[in-house]
């Protein structure tokens, strides 16, 4: 049986991203998870149809014509439903016997909505690790499958290591400081918090708990990752790394005991950063050069409301720990959020600039569905989102998203949030020189490598570079 799984994240940055830099962006964790699954079930022919490799859509299409699948499992989440859903209108356009099968987290929490569309064939709710490979079975061996599928939630122990190379490009870091080769890694599923502009979407998807991987597997992950690709630095995935300080404290035991020396980021929250400084220590000890954290607002009331559980006083603080112990701090907030004065957008713009953050990210609030503040804008007739491309929330997304708004002033201010102090730009230009001087001697060398096997997976040349040690 051929599967072709299908990535159509094109939103924003469109087709044929990748032709700006022989590394790219990043993986989707569940498909390459999904893919290691198949492949220890035994399928042997599976591929990724990756948009945003491509040239447009009749790329698409002549890549459907070419591998010719039995079935496309197309994933996406809510960004990605107009591009998915072309994608599905092509595939049923060329050959209606492909079976279409989605999952992801948009299937996940808007069902019917998906459910509607006929040319789906099976919807798969929830993690598909389990669900996948027997849907596949019962496809090829003719037996009657259900339309809408609840994926069972699998023991993270037992599940392989995730296939890397189902992704034809190297990852990049978003930040220049992190040396190559660079994966993202998941330590574990969902997150226990309740933070209105976000939950309880992952609960739904992971589960109301946290779901931890041992430490063990983790490490024997790395211990993979390090000797198959000589990877030389890590970005945490995880919504919340440092839920649990047991965990994180045998985690920084275990790294250090196996060796690594890698750099890694992961994202934690102002709240745990204050109660837990000894933590943090022990996670700098380890190897934690960037913390990323969601202060969300400056504003007491905004937190609140956004039910985040911390408070502006606490986010100065987790700052200034984090500065204290040179743990670079890459700083989230959002801004206009429904009922927000623009003093108190100002006053997230303010805490941004005192908080002096090595990186800062301003979003849009936006109303993501799978969140309680979703369904509140919603109710009270807030939302402004007429199409699924504008649930993405980049400021420079240039549609408003919730009445009342001034984008304009939002604007301004988020280019204001976003502006580095002149100590970090200072520090940003005198790192850059010895960070650019190590990653192009990476690059230089990878170029050669790839030239000795053209057309071959780019992970995989890395894996046979690496073996016969040219990087
Ligand atoms: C890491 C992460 C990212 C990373 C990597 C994203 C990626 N492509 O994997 C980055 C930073 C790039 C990112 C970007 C965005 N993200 Co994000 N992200 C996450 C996070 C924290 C973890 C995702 C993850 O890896 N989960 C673990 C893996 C194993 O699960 P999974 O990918 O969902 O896959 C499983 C199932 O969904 C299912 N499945 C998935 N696809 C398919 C396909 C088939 C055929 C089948 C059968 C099953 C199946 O099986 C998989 C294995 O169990 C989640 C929060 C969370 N905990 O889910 C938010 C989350 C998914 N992101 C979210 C959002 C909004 C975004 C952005 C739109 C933000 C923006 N920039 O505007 C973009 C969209 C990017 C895109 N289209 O890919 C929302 C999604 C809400 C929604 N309604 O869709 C979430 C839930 C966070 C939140 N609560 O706001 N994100
Ligand atoms: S914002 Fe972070 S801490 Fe809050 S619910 Fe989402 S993932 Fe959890």
């Amino acid at each position: 049986m051929k599967i072709a799984f299908v990535y159509p994240a094109i939103f924003g940055s469109g087709f044929n991203t990748e032709k700006k830099d022989i590394l790219f962006e990043q993986i989707h964790e569940g498909l390459a998870g999904l893919g290691a699954v198949c492949k220890k079930e035994g399928f042997k022919d599976i591929t990724l149809i990756d948009l945003r490799l491509l040239e447009g859509w009749d790329d698409f299409a002549e890549k459907i014509r070419q591998l010719a699948p039995d079935v496309a499992g197309v994933t996406m989440m809510s960004p990605d439903y107009p591009y998915a859903t072309r994608c599905i209108d092509i595939i049923k356009d060329l050959d209606p016997r492909i079976k279409i099968i989605v999952g992801g987290h948009h299937p996940t929490i808007m069902t019917q909505e998906v459910a509607d569309n006929p040319k789906v064939d099976h919807i798969v709710t929830g993690e598909g690790e389990a669900a996948f490979p027997v849907i596949l079975k019962d496809i090829e061996a003719k037996r009657p499958v259900a339309r809408i599928i609840e994926g069972r939630r699998p023991d993270l122990d037992t599940l392989p290591f995730i296939d890397r190379e189902l992704f034809d490009f190297l990852e990049l870091p978003y930040d220049f400081f992190l040396p190559l080769p660079f994966v993202t890694v998941l330590a574990g599923r969902g997150c226990s918090y309740n933070c209105s502009f976000c939950a309880p979407a992952s609960k739904i998807m992971h589960g109301d708990r946290m779901r931890r991987r041992s430490v063990d597997n983790v490490m024997n992950e790395l211990s993979y990752l390090r000797d198959t690709y000589g990877i030389k630095s890590i970005q945490f995935w995880d919504d919340c790394f440092t839920e649990s300080r047991d965990w994180v404290m045998e985690f920084c035991k275990a790294y250090r005991k196996n060796g690594f020396r890698q750099p890694f980021v992961c994202q934690t929250r102002a709240d745990i950063v204050c109660k837990n400084p000894e933590m943090i220590k022990e996670l700098k000890k380890a190897g934690l050069v960037m913390a990323s954290i969601g202060f969300e607002s400056g504003s007491d009331r905004i937190l609140k409301f956004l039910n985040k559980g911390t408070t502006v006083a606490q986010n100065l603080q987790a700052a200034a720990i984090c500065k204290r112990l040179a743990i670079k701090i890459w700083a989230y907030h959002m801004l206009g959020l429904p009922g927000e004065r623009p003093e108190e957008t100002k006053d997230t713009v303010r805490m941004i600039n005192r908080i002096k953050p090595y990186r800062s990210s301003a979003a849009f609030f936006t109303p993501h569905p799978g969140s309680a503040l979703h369904a509140y804008c919603r109710k009270n007739d807030l939302s402004l989102i007429g199409d699924h491309d504008n649930f993405v929330m980049f400021p420079e997304v240039d549609k408003p998203k919730i009445r009342g708004v001034d984008y304009a002033l939002m604007r301004r201010l988020a280019g204001i949030s976003k502006r580095p102090s002149l100590s970090v730009k200072v520090r940003i230009r005198i790192e850059r020189v010895f960070a650019h001087k190590k990653s192009k001697a990476f690059r230089v060398k990878l170029l050669e490598a790839l030239k000795e096997h053209p057309g071959m997976n780019k992970m995989a040349v890395l894996r046979i570079a690496h073996k016969k040690g040219l990087l």
